[in-house]
């Protein structure tokens, strides 16, 4: 990799932890995902994303920036990226999926709150995340409890946060109150790149968003036959990639790996042996380098073969209606679009059981492995419910409770491992 020294001291990284990180990552996915068999060779751009995502990627977004373009980060897929592109800006996701600097995030944030708000503050006290310290605007929104309260610390921290009100409830007041929000956040990124969004731009923004969506969909796709052409690893790495990645490039390279995919399924070439016991993983999402129980999964003699996660298919599910012909019009198709993700903070929510059970029949799943992180209230309530269903439609259910620290991999292991003989003994 070349010298981004000088890049990462700009941005005012913590050099020596920085280091730290990087080295540890790096082993992580040397052991986690290289050491895989039969893996695409579409997956080498991946594996090229995931070494210079602190490097090359940074640099490109400096070089945007220094164009007067401007990073747009977020933790949620709510946030809609048709808007950040129709000001030409820079979208990248900043969720972090790693246990670094608890210490100092628990210093600002109480010890029982779910990982995935501890690592987003961790690594922007710790200094270690470019992503973060690149973004001109970063964009919250009122979610869970944890990530709403979360943002009013966050705020002094950063140079602009800019939060987005969200409703709890599907109704058409709900409706109202996100066009509503999108309307504000489309006001702050014009103001922000000084970048009028006009009909042209904001479907330009739609189509490089629809197409992304629809490279991985049909990626998904490919996830139905047995045996699977990829791994759920690999599936998963794609998804977290969609976050951090060039739009059009990426769009590209998933296309690439899916024209392999379709000549894998042709040739009944699969990275797992046929009849491998397939599970669907549903719940919190994982975000980059949150590994851990699909690595238990996939060395546990079972196959992954669709998340029902916001990295992942809830995340991706739906394209935008680009057809509106006024700004109004295209709006009003982003908040229909966005307002149907069945995210765990609405209440009630059922359309998520419906899209479990569609998606165990379309991927010719034998099993569900429902994850939460800990001290996540949505979903682990809401997991309840979800087991309930399923099991009474005859649908086996798993459900895991975890954080990011390694120290029940054993223990989780074993349950995986049960869970899968109960579905192989059916
Ligand atoms: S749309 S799932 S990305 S909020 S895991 S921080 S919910 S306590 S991440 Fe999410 Fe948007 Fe919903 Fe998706 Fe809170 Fe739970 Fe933590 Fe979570």
């Amino acid at each position: 990799m070349p010298d981004y020294r000088e890049m990462w001291s700009h941005l005012g990284l913590d050099l020596k932890s920085h280091d730290a990180l990087l080295t540890t990552l790096g082993s992580a996915y040397r052991d986690i995902f290289l050491s895989q068999k039969d893996r695409p060779e579409g997956m080498k751009y991946f594996d090229f994303v995931m070494s210079e995502v602190h490097g090359l990627r940074i640099k490109e977004l400096m070089d945007a920036k220094a164009e007067g373009r401007k990073v747009v980060g977020s933790y949620c897929v709510f946030v809609p990226e048709e808007l950040i592109l129709a000001v030409d800006g820079v979208s990248v996701g900043l969720c972090a999926g790693a246990e670094f600097n608890f210490e100092g995030a628990e210093a600002v944030l109480p010890r029982n709150l779910c990982p995935l708000i501890k690592s987003a503050f961790g690594f922007k006290l710790g200094r270690v995340c470019p992503y973060v310290e690149a973004s001109d605007i970063i964009v919250g929104e009122n979610t869970c409890d944890g990530k709403k309260k979360a943002y009013e610390v966050l705020a002094p921290m950063v140079k602009d946060l800019f939060v987005i009100d969200l409703p709890q409830m599907k109704s058409d007041v709900g409706k109202h109150l996100l066009g509503g929000e999108y309307r504000k956040f489309m006001k702050k990124l014009e103001d922000a790149s000084g970048k009028k969004i006009t009909v042209e731009t904001l479907k330009k923004g739609i189509e490089m968003t629809n197409a992304k969506r629809k490279a991985v969909k049909r990626l998904a796709d490919f996830r139905k036959a047995d045996p699977a052409p990829i791994s759920g690893l690999d599936a998963l790495l794609v998804n977290q990639v969609f976050f951090y990645d060039d739009p059009v490039r990426f769009t590209a390279s998933v296309n690439t790996l899916c024209d392999e995919l379709e000549g894998r399924v042709k040739d009944s070439k699969g990275v797992f042996p046929k009849k491998t016991t397939r599970v669907l993983i549903s719940g919190c999402p994982m975000a980059v380098p949150n590994w851990k129980v699909p690595t238990i999964v996939e060395t546990s003699g079972a196959v992954i073969v669709g998340e029902e996660s916001c990295v992942g298919e809830r995340g991706t599910q739906w394209l935008t209606d680009d057809k509106g012909e006024t700004v109004d019009e295209l709006l009003g198709a982003i908040t229909e679009r966005y307002f149907k993700i069945d995210c765990a903070v609405f209440t009630p929510n059922p359309s998520r059981i419906d899209h479990i059970k569609d998606m165990y029949k379309r991927y010719n799943a034998q099993g569900v492995i429902h994850y939460s992180l800990q001290f996540c209230h949505p979903y682990t309530v809401e997991s309840g419910p979800v087991e309930a269903d399923l099991e009474k439609a005859g649908i086996p259910v798993l459900r895991l409770e975890t954080d990011y620290s390694q120290e029940d991999t054993g223990q989780i292991k074993t349950r995986v491992e049960a869970f899968r003989e109960r579905i192989e003994a059916r």
